[in-house]
């Protein structure tokens, strides 16, 4: 580009031309080339771990906004939609967020025999409350620290946040560690959270697991999203080992979440009294979905080989 306009600057004086003339040329020219060198060329990253990074063109940048918890970004890319990143880790895209969001609710719901009252803890976009809403649910709260991300969804991501407008449905904004410790009566528990690193760290601890055991009825199922064994053999690994010391039925099951870190996803279930390999499901109801089917979810609980040897360790 230099060379062009050095080029152009010498033709000018060869041709005379005077200088007004010379940067309405150079200037769109120049422009043109800030735009392809800067503006279309701009990169979200998220380092999955120290070695490895994932990396999606935006071609938008919709909002970036920081609350009192954290960074909320709102992206676009040709190819997966919409994204949602919270302090730079990904959430969600509008394009693969169903394999995600119909996998954490309905082999719990289904699990159960009759929910009706659910708790979602996370969750501020709204994807498993819109599963969750399609069983005959009495009531589904969610709790969400941030309130902020809850109105980030309803700007950008209608198709997932319109759940929100349910009148089964209750928010609360506050901390979802107390709020399993003063509330109970729930069927299912679902913790949609971020990663166990930073804020949601004690979101995946014992003593978080065992309030939400006492926040269940008797025969009470809760869930967590517990990341991927490629990355977080280690977090699942102990994860198991506590619920399994709180819950009679520990399982894990699993979901592909392409643009999430290891992209093979876990879930890690407890469970008072149903054991989720026995639970007849034929019979459940028939829901619409992309990605959970009956025999689905049957396959997804049955872990593969190298799973259950990390967890037997
Ligand atoms: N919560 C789990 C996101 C974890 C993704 N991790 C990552 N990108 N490092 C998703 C919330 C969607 N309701």
């Amino acid at each position: 580009m230099i060379f062009l306009i050095t080029n152009l600057a010498a033709t000018s004086r060869f041709l005379n031309l005077n200088l007004s003339y010379i940067s309405d040329i150079i200037v769109p020219i120049f422009s043109y080339y800030l735009k392809e060198v800067i503006f279309m060329e701009l990169w979200f990253s998220e380092f999955q771990s120290k070695n490895i990074k994932f990396s999606l063109k935006v071609n938008k940048v919709l909002s970036i906004e920081k609350s009192e918890y954290q960074t909320i970004a709102v992206y676009e890319n040709e190819d997966m939609g919409r994204i949602l990143a919270l302090d730079n880790v990904i959430q969600l895209t509008t394009k693969d967020e169903f394999t995600y969001h119909e996998m954490i609710a309905h082999v719990p719901m289904f699990t159960h025999n009759a929910p009706e009252k659910v708790l979602i803890i996370g969750g501020g976009d709204g994807g498993t409350l819109r599963e969750v809403l399609k069983h005959p649910v009495k009531h589904a709260h969610l709790v969400d620290i941030d309130r902020k991300v809850i109105e980030t969804s309803k700007k950008f991501f209608p198709y997932i946040s319109y759940s929100f407008e349910d009148p089964r449905v209750k928010v609360f904004i506050e901390d979802g560690i107390e709020f399993v410790k003063k509330n109970s009566g729930y069927d299912v528990i679902i913790i949609d959270s971020t990663d166990p690193i930073g804020p949601a760290v004690n979101l995946f601890s014992r003593d978080f697991y065992k309030d939400v055991f006492n926040a269940l009825n008797k025969d009470g199922i809760m869930v967590a999203q517990t990341e991927s064994p490629f990355l977080y053999a280690d977090v699942i690994k102990r994860i198991y080992d506590d619920i399994s010391s709180i819950y009679p039925y520990t399982n894990i099951y699993t979901s592909v979440v392409p643009t999430y870190p290891g992209a093979f996803w876990t879930f890690s279930m407890g469970s008072k009294m149903v054991d989720p390999l026995k639970k007849d499901i034929t019979q459940t109801l028939d829901i619409e979905t992309k990605y959970y089917t009956k025999s689905m979810h049957k396959a997804c609980l049955d872990i593969p080989p190298f799973l259950k040897d990390m967890l037997s360790k």
